[in-house]
């Protein structure tokens, strides 16, 4: 019954230029005044916030094909990579607040600049597997994954601000929990690169605990490498988490998802998380963007050892009379 002695290292990234929706930006803020740091302290973290990042804008950003804004999702990126970077080379777990899910294009290869080879749990409504050329929407946050997959840079373009990202994943060390709308193009790319997969269905099929037994089995049936947690919000069902961009009905239920977050953190191999696509202004109500931050906090403890059974320091002394 030992707490926590995680090192956490916390960056946030407001940016929101990986899709279209204002207010996503305002996720790091909102998630840090809901009290994340002190909680992770108050269960044993010891944590370190490197602040939010700047980022320069971007004049004449035109599309590439269909691509959106690419020069600044390019060099956003670059200086997020190189933020993470920075907090794995002081020895810390790092948490990136994001902004949306584009970011975890610097994310990740900044994670991987510090590790030889990463497993990649990704935990969302959607794959952001989308290439350029498959994009139905032309969104990045829609295709992050397929930047970073080492099987798809034969069919990724050359985009401006994007030269200097190589790919750093290989498909049988990604993990995907959650998913519910995928595009066939997606389909098509996470079957013939025989990417693991528990869409909503085999959540339904198998329950999360073993969900979450068979990713570990699969994660540790190689070699043990470092995790990437990259958690989506929308991955929620929106009656939890409503202030999100591109809600889907149908998602894992506030327990599941926690759940996901128990078990990854038992694995002892938890390197860096994401949590990303919070947007207060997708909340209707004070309630649906409080229960969406919330979420969100409760999902990051359950990362560092927060354990719905109760936990305790293991130098507890009971009071004697
Ligand atoms: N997200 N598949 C859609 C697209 O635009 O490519 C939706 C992407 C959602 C992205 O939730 O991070
Ligand atoms: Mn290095
Ligand atoms: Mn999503
Ligand atoms: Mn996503």
């Amino acid at each position: 019954y030992k707490r926590s002695h995680h090192s956490v290292g916390i960056i946030g990234a407001p940016f929101s230029k990986g899709q279209p929706r204002d207010g996503v930006e305002k996720g790091p803020d909102l998630i840090r005044a809901a009290g994340l740091v002190e909680k992770l302290k108050a269960q044993g973290c010891a944590v370190k916030d490197y602040g939010n990042l700047t980022f320069e804008e971007v004049a004449n950003d035109e599309p590439v094909g269909r691509v959106k804004r690419p020069r600044a999702v390019g060099s956003a990126n670059k200086r997020l990579s190189a933020a993470v970077h920075a907090v794995k080379s002081d020895g810390h777990t790092c948490v990136m607040l994001g902004g949306d899910h584009s970011l975890a294009i610097g994310s990740i290869l900044g994670h991987a600049a510090s590790k030889a080879e990463l497993s990649v749990v990704w935990v969302d409504a959607h794959a952001d597997i989308n290439t350029p050329l498959t994009s139905p929407t032309g969104n990045i946050h829609g295709q992050p994954m397929s930047y970073l997959i080492h099987e798809l840079q034969s069919k990724i373009p050359v985009l401006p601000n994007f030269s200097w990202i190589k790919p750093c994943v290989s498909a049988k060390d990604i993990v995907y929990i959650g998913l519910r709308d995928v595009d066939p193009e997606e389909h098509y790319i996470l079957k013939s690169l025989g990417i693991k997969a528990f869409s909503m269905s085999e959540v339904d099929r198998l329950g999360i605990a073993k969900v979450m037994e068979q990713t570990g089995d699969y994660i540790f049936s190689k070699v043990k490498k470092p995790i990437h947690l990259s958690y989506d919000i929308d991955a929620l069902d929106p009656s939890i988490t409503p202030a999100t961009g591109t809600p889907v009905v149908g998602g894992l239920t506030y327990r599941e998802g926690i759940y996901i977050t128990e078990t990854i953190c038992q694995t002892g191999l938890l390197s860096a998380v994401d949590l990303v696509e919070v947007n207060p202004k997708r909340g209707r109500t004070e309630d649906e963007i409080s229960s969406t931050v919330s979420a969100a906090v409760d999902l990051i403890q359950g990362c560092f050892g927060k354990l719905r059974e109760g936990n305790h320091s293991s130098d507890y002394k009971m009071p004697v009379p």
